[in-house]
């Protein structure tokens, strides 16, 4: 086999400079969490997919397992597959042989994760055309390798579209149409609402995975953006906002301390924090309106039978 041609575009080191500078001018402090994503990051978020509390993973496999022929059913076979976010292309492998694509394009901003990932779906598929795409799938993606005479199925998976407010969320969805074709479908994966003890715990979980991924991020600071910071002066905080529908991700000062980014000073005082990821939930009927409001309908939607997770698909109106 052939080594894989990587699509690079991967954001300039310039460009994720200016978002946390601006991110740590800002009151409350915030930094994006696509930054969470290095290679050490994109580790981690593998281990807490495996743990114990973190219930959307495993919940997410089961349902796509469950349903995969019917998916692809109501999808078609021999599509281009896109998938935003494809991570250790744990899932898409659930999908692939019911789907039989003409064309997998995985798209995710971790380059090393990517590429590894990608040539262990070209070396097990050997009939599927595989272009991994290192990329911020939030700004506009060039794809023009990809034939206009296939439809597409775009594959959101793992809940992700979560880190947005739901406003952006929407305006999203709607500039994902781009990407789906007035043919083509969307299928996305959403955390749904549930008791907050099961949220938190899945958040804060007793290995303290979450807490070195969250905690990674100033690490990745350090590393990439040569950053004066000392990530022990710093402790995890994660809880479910009952009243925003949100699980909020946050480093605690735990003394008055600075963080010297590109030669600036921020100082935090003991307490204060970086808010680091928003993670929304929402109800299926809840999504469903928002998907309307984006301009999708919604043909299908699958849930595991404890109503933990949800798999949408859905279809330009
Ligand atoms: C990859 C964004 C879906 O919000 O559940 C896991 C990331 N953050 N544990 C999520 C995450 C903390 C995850 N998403």
């Amino acid at each position: 086999m052939s080594e894989l041609r990587l699509h690079d575009y991967h954001p300039s080191s310039a460009s994720l400079m200016q978002e946390v500078l601006a991110g740590l001018a800002a009151t409350p402090k915030v930094l994006p969490p696509k930054l969470f994503y290095d290679h050490r990051g994109a580790q981690l978020f593998e281990r807490i997919c495996e743990l114990p509390e973190y219930y959307p993973t495993r919940t997410e496999i089961a349902i796509l397992e469950r349903h995969a022929e019917e998916i692809a059913d109501l999808t078609g076979r021999g599509a281009c597959l896109l998938e935003l976010g494809s991570g250790a292309g744990v899932k898409v492998r659930l999908l692939l042989e019911h789907l039989r694509p003409k064309m997998y394009v995985p798209i995710d901003i971790s380059r090393t994760q990517l590429r590894a990932s990608a040539e262990a779906v070209a070396q097990d598929y050997d009939w599927l055309e595989v272009h991994p795409v290192c990329a911020d799938y939030c700004r506009p993606l060039r794809l023009d390798f990809i034939p206009d005479d296939t439809h597409r199925l775009v594959f959101f998976p793992g809940s992700t579209l979560g880190n947005f407010e739901p406003a952006e969320a929407r305006a999203f969805l709607e500039n994902l149409r781009g990407l789906t074709g007035d043919e083509g479908a969307l299928l996305i994966s959403i955390d749904l609402k549930k008791d907050p003890k099961r949220i938190d715990d899945a958040y804060n979980d007793s290995a303290g995975v979450t807490a070195a991924f969250n905690l990674n991020i100033l690490n990745r600071l350090q590393c990439d953006l040569d950053a004066e910071v000392d990530p022990d002066g710093f402790r995890h905080q994660a809880f479910y906002n009952r009243r925003a529908g949100r699980v909020e991700m946050h480093l605690i000062s735990r003394r008055p301390q600075t963080i010297v980014v590109d030669g600036r000073t921020f100082h935090l005082d003991e307490g204060k924090t970086i808010h680091t990821e928003n993670s929304y939930k929402y109800d299926v009927e809840e999504f469903q309106d928002l998907a309307r409001r984006a301009g999708y309908r919604s043909p299908r939607v699958w849930t595991d039978s404890d109503a933990l997770f949800s798999v949408h698909l859905l279809r330009p109106a």
